[in-house]
């Protein structure tokens, strides 16, 4: 049967008429009915050995436009609706987003799980099935508020399957169910995303906005993804989470190797586990105890073997990221697991006097990462610099003991979705241009370099992005009632929101320029700034920087005297489909974190193989981006990592003195409590910035400040040379291969998994 049999069988069979006259709802819930029909079609992938990934966030975004791409079936699909005058991209409109992610961290994991299925390895995701997910985010009077993302509905990517185990606190014992979602590769076989879900969860007892009931484990256990990224320390229920995902993943585990008929002496050859992060790390004790109390291991014998097969990426260097629980809180939770602990404790003491390198520290802290790196044999940074300054810096203590564990894997996108999916025209002038190749070996984007100087291909490029920036304005005058001008420069941030990644400075930069328009310095051609971003709730400041951004979005937005010339708009609920909208229609790719402080970063490789050029600190992967295009294709400024790591060590950064150096700063900064802004927004919000910028600035945003102006005002002029600008464009996009997440996961199995 035809595709379109099969779809007009389905609907006539659910909605008893085809497909011609079915409404888009009805469309869209059949095609996803399909489209598990034809994966259930495909073989799954197999083999002696297998990855778990575990992670507390899989930032997968809408599914079904992937997975066509992916079947191979878009193309067919999209044909067929037009025939019927129907659209894919409304029937897209109908699919909730799930928000299992709060940002970098989710959406790796997500492009990883891509590409492990695309290179036919065998390997599953382990994670929660969080029913709210990640706040909404909604404004309401120029400040963030947050309400539930209720995604899941009665047909919906999930397959409930009947595996279930009891998962046991300190104080409860509850029941989970896993949840498998499909992963399809590119014209590969298909593995899974296991998330595993509380039986008796508890939807009703979410009151206003996402307030309920912390206490009742028993109901809210797999309601909310913890949002808290990096400044607030977690609570004991994220340790509740914690565990039952890696109880739960442990128990699979050891299960799928029993039905395999391995030995679990010899786990390692079988299983390798990715600890994404600190958050799964209980994975480690839990295996250990399971071995010794179920299994008849020693506990030697019991560490040996979970520490063959486990490794750990690092993603942060935050040192209040990094989890510490207070043996206080986990002997409430998991007190199974604090004997396993303390041995563990007690075997690195034994062996290393070294205080810095202990599990459990003198205020009876446990350190999540000690226990991963001791106890694991692999660990890994996201990007060069990142790794090394893991290894010279905040991680040396542990380099030294262990030199041969660290190494590096420079984070991916995954294509399909980055440029496949959300540039269908980049895609295809690519296509024409040097072949279909690039769409399985990314390097060969690299032939793109030979038409730099061909005019038509660089045209065809400036008009793509002309094309796509029509779309973002149409999308954003639905969605935001915000009109943008779209022969303006689009210059772009979208990340979570913390002060490292300074979009303060970006807001900085935005007050001057309108400062200089209102004294009458124009630019040649208008300027929209665009925000996307997300604050965790309890993250004081960063709900103070939304605030000015949004006020200075109003301000500008109401001066008839700069309106014409600049526009800021922040988008609300920033997401990943939001994202596949304003990525491809990006002029300037913002990535401006505090040298040291951003570990790779991926939404500047998303920019960068959709054409648009960074503008960004020496960070993180900014740092390859600008090896890999030359510094001529890059706009860097700033102070490099170890004069700013330098910074910190001698604490002798004292913002003031920047502020009283130069007009410009001080103009721009006390702006933020002038009559005018507060009028516009409140004094609560504005002053707490102001102070803070002035007395603190932690993450040192006017160190940079000056630079970066007189650099983006470069950016900006050198635009004009639409010649220049547009080879720009063609060196990013041909330079992106590296990029590729499967290359990261090439190499994570090489050097890691060894599948
Ligand atoms: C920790 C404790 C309690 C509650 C929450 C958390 C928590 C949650 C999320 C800590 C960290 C995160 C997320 C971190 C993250 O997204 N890091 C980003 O990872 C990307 C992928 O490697 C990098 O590209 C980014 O540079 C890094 O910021």
């Amino acid at each position: 049967m035809s595709l379109e049999q099969k779809w007009n069988a389905l609907t006539k069979k659910t909605y008893g008429t085809e497909i011609a006259k079915c409404s888009n709802e009805e469309l869209y819930y059949s095609l996803l009915e399909l489209t598990k029909e034809y994966i259930d079609g495909k073989t799954p992938v197999t083999g002696d050995k297998k990855v778990y990934y575990i992670s507390a966030e899989f930032l997968i975004g809408k599914l079904l436009s992937n997975n066509l791409i992916n079947l191979g079936l878009y193309e067919e699909v999209e044909s067929l609706l037009a025939k019927n005058g129907k659209s894919l991209a409304a029937l897209e409109e109908i699919e909730p987003e799930p928000s299992l992610g709060n940002g970098g961290l989710g959406r790796l994991a997500a492009c990883f799980l891509d590409s492990i299925a695309t290179l036919g390895l065998n390997g599953d995701g382990i994670g929660l099935n969080y029913h709210f997910g990640l706040f909404k985010q909604v404004f309401t009077n120029k400040l963030q508020t947050a309400e539930k993302n209720d995604w899941i509905e009665k047909q919906s990517w999930l397959r409930k399957t009947d595996v279930t185990f009891d998962v046991e606190f300190g104080d409860c014992t509850v029941k989970s169910r896993m949840y498998d979602i499909d992963v399809a590769g590119y014209e590969s076989g298909v593995n899974k995303l296991h998330l595993f879900d509380l039986e008796t969860v508890d939807e009703s007892i979410v009151k206003k906005g996402i307030n309920f009931d912390k206490e009742n484990v028993e109901k809210n256990l797999t309601l909310f993804l913890y949002p808290d990224d990096s400044d607030e320390a977690g609570n004991l229920l994220r340790i509740y989470q914690q565990y039952f995902m890696v109880s739960n993943a442990a128990r699979l585990i050891i299960a799928e190797m029993k039905e395999k008929g391995f030995d679990l002496r010899k786990l390692y050859d079988h299983a390798v586990i990715q600890i994404n992060d600190t958050h799964p790390t209980m994975v480690i004790p839990e295996l250990i105890r399971i071995l010794v109390f179920e299994e008849d291991f020693t506990m030697s014998e019991a560490i040996e073997v979970v520490s063959k097969t486990c490794a750990y990426t690092n993603h942060t260097i935050l040192a209040e990221a990094l989890e510490k629980w207070p043996l206080k809180y986990l002997n409430k939770v998991v007190p199974q697991l604090i004997p396993i602990i303390k041995e563990l404790h007690r075997r690195t003491a034994a062996k290393y006097a070294d205080p810095k390198v202990q599990i459990i520290d003198k205020d009876g802290r446990v350190h999540m990462a000690h226990i991963d790196i001791h106890y694991g044999f692999s660990v890994n940074g996201v990007a060069a610099i990142h790794t090394d300054i893991l290894k010279d810096t905040e991680l040396n203590h542990f380099y030294k003991l262990y030199p041969d564990k660290f190494n590096n894997k420079t984070n991916g996108i995954t294509f399909r979705r980055w440029l496949l999916s959300c540039n269908k025209e980049l895609s295809a002038l690519l296509t024409k241009t040097i072949g279909n190749g690039y769409k399985k070996d990314a390097d060969e984007l690299e032939k793109l370099l030979a038409y730099k100087e061909d005019a038509d291909i660089l045209n065809s490029l400036d008009a793509i992005k002309k094309q796509k920036k029509k779309e973002l304005a149409e999308y954003i005058e639905k969605k935001e009632g915000i009109v943008l001008d779209t022969e303006s420069i689009f210059d772009i941030q979208i990340k979570r929101l913390h002060e490292y990644k300074r979009q303060q400075m970006n807001a900085l930069y935005i007050i001057h320029k309108y400062l200089e328009i209102k004294a009458g310095k124009k630019p040649v051609r208008p300027l929209t700034f665009i925000f996307g971003a997300k604050a965790a709730p309890a993250y004081i400041i960063a709900q103070d920087i939304i605030h000015l951004i949004l006020v200075m979005q109003d301000i500008i937005a109401k001066d008839p005297a700069v309106s014409p010339y600049m526009k800021v708009v922040m988008v609300e609920n920033y997401n990943v489909s939001y994202a596949e909208k304003l990525i491809p229609a990006c002029d300037i790719s913002e990535q401006i974190s505090l040298a040291s402080k951003e570990a790779s970063g991926t939404g500047n490789m998303k920019f960068m193989l959709n054409g648009a050029v960074t503008l960004g600190t020496l960070d993180g992967a900014n740092v390859e981006i600008g090896e890999l295009v030359g510094e001529d294709n890059i706009y860097t400024f700033g102070k490099k990592s170890d004069e700013v790591i330098e910074h910190y060590a001698k604490a002798d950064y004292v913002s003031k003195d920047y502020y009283d150096k130069s007009p410009i700063i001080k103009e721009a900064v006390d702006f933020i409590i002038s009559k005018q802004a507060l009028k516009a927004g409140n004094k609560k919000n504005l002053q707490r910035l102001y102070n803070e910028l002035l007395n603190k600035d932690w993450f040192m945003t006017l160190l940079d400040l000056e630079e970066y102006i007189e650099v983006k005002d470069k950016m900006f002029a050198d635009y004009e040379d639409r010649e220049k600008w547009k080879r720009m464009m063609l060196v990013n996009v041909a330079k992106a291969g590296f990029f590729s997440s499967d290359r990261t996961i090439a190499e994570y199995n090489r050097d890691i998994w060894k599948l």
